[in-house]
């Protein structure tokens, strides 16, 4: 029976992915931090008596050394990391300490505890940055823009280094993906929130107010369904030689037209009205249901993302299996249900 230990194992990508290794018959360790409450464990509590939980955390490294020896890993997934982009700007060091330093740790217990475990790091389109080519490949430049692709760059040079010296490591480049499970803070998990509130006359999360406040609505995003997405992590760890590959849709849309698909499924016209930082956007009796708030803006924007994953199509056999409307719907009838109750 292969093991795989899965650090950052109650967020979203986790709980898929376990939820796949477990199906392939896999002994699965899932690695989470202890929280000051521990109120973080409703995406895997569906898995909980099937998995091993180990409580430890990037930044300290006897802890991690402990996880290695108990689980004695074939297969490591790093998918922990400070995974928003708007708080590394607020959190520079911190976001390099645990999306850097903590892979450091992560190949450091490799080497010395389980030196033949295959390595998976959570690489990001985000390393694209300021794009220099569309789409973006695995052969397109990076050109990080935030502090968060700064540490994730690191991160994924380190990988290259290892493989180098002979560790089966890869780094996927993973576009946007979504899901029910995603955060409430990323911003298509906040508008299906948002929108399934402003549907059933609740107020919004964290303001109390009538209207949902957004930030910049003309980034783009190839955005796509983690369920998908974690089947690639997968793939890379069973191939003959270990690459980083794209994994993305193929297909990007701006924010905007993001919270226009989300609204129009529940029959939401919105009407926009100004423009920048005053945009407002109405519904058809003509409430304000949508505000444009200065402070969701990043000092640095990523403008546009659109990936090419070809290589991954041709080497892995993978592909996206769930169109942008589904993967919307499904975000939204989940939001909707939830906030019914
Ligand atoms: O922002 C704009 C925001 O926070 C998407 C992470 O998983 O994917 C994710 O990073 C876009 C940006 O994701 C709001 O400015 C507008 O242009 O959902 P997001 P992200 O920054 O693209 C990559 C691949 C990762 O690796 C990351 O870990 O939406 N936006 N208004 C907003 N964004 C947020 N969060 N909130 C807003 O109100």
């Amino acid at each position: 029976m292969k093991r795989a230990l899965v650090f950052g194992c109650t967020g979203q990508d986790a709980s898929y992915l376990m939820e796949l290794l477990l199906e392939k018959g896999y002994k699965v360790y899932g690695v989470h931090r202890r929280g000051s409450t521990d109120g973080h464990f409703e995406r895997i509590e569906h898995l909980a008596s099937k998995i091993h939980l180990i409580c430890a955390d990037l930044t300290d490294l006897g802890s991690l050394e402990k996880a290695f020896k108990e689980a004695k890993p074939d297969e490591v997934y790093n998918l922990a990391a400070q995974s928003q982009v708007g708080v590394s700007f607020l959190q520079p060091s911190f976001t390099q300490e645990v999306n850097w330093l903590g892979l450091e740790r992560i190949i450091y217990c490799i080497k010395t505890h389980s030196p033949k475990a295959k390595l998976y790091q959570a690489s990001t389109s985000e390393l694209f940055g300021e794009v220099v080519e569309t789409p973006q490949s695995e052969t397109t430049p990076f050109n990080p823009v935030s502090p968060y692709s700064v540490a994730k760059l690191n991160a994924h040079n380190a990988v290259a280094r290892e493989r180098v010296h002979g560790m089966y490591a890869c780094s996927g480049i993973l576009f946007n993906h979504e899901s029910p499970r995603r955060g409430l803070d990323f911003v298509t998990r906040k508008f299906t929130d948002g929108i399934a509130r402003i549907k059933l006359e609740l107020p919004q999360r964290g303001t109390g107010r009538d209207y949902l406040e957004i930030g910049n609505l003309e980034a783009k995003r190839d955005w796509g369904f983690a369920r998908d997405y974690v089947k690639a992590m997968w793939l890379m760890l069973q191939q003959d030689v270990p690459k980083d590959y794209v994994i993305s849709t193929g297909e990007t849309r701006t924010v905007r037209e993001f919270i226009e698909i989300a609204a129009a499924m529940v029959e939401l016209k919105i009407t926009w009205k100004g423009s920048g930082k005053e945009e407002e956007g109405y519904d058809e009796d003509g409430n304000l249901i949508i505000k444009v708030n200065p402070k969701y803006f990043r000092p640095n924007e990523v403008r546009l993302l659109l990936g090419d994953s070809s290589l991954a199509k041709k080497e892995l056999g993978w592909k996206p299996e769930t169109s942008f409307k589904e993967l919307v719907k499904s975000m939204l009838e989940a939001d909707m249900e939830r906030l019914s109750k």
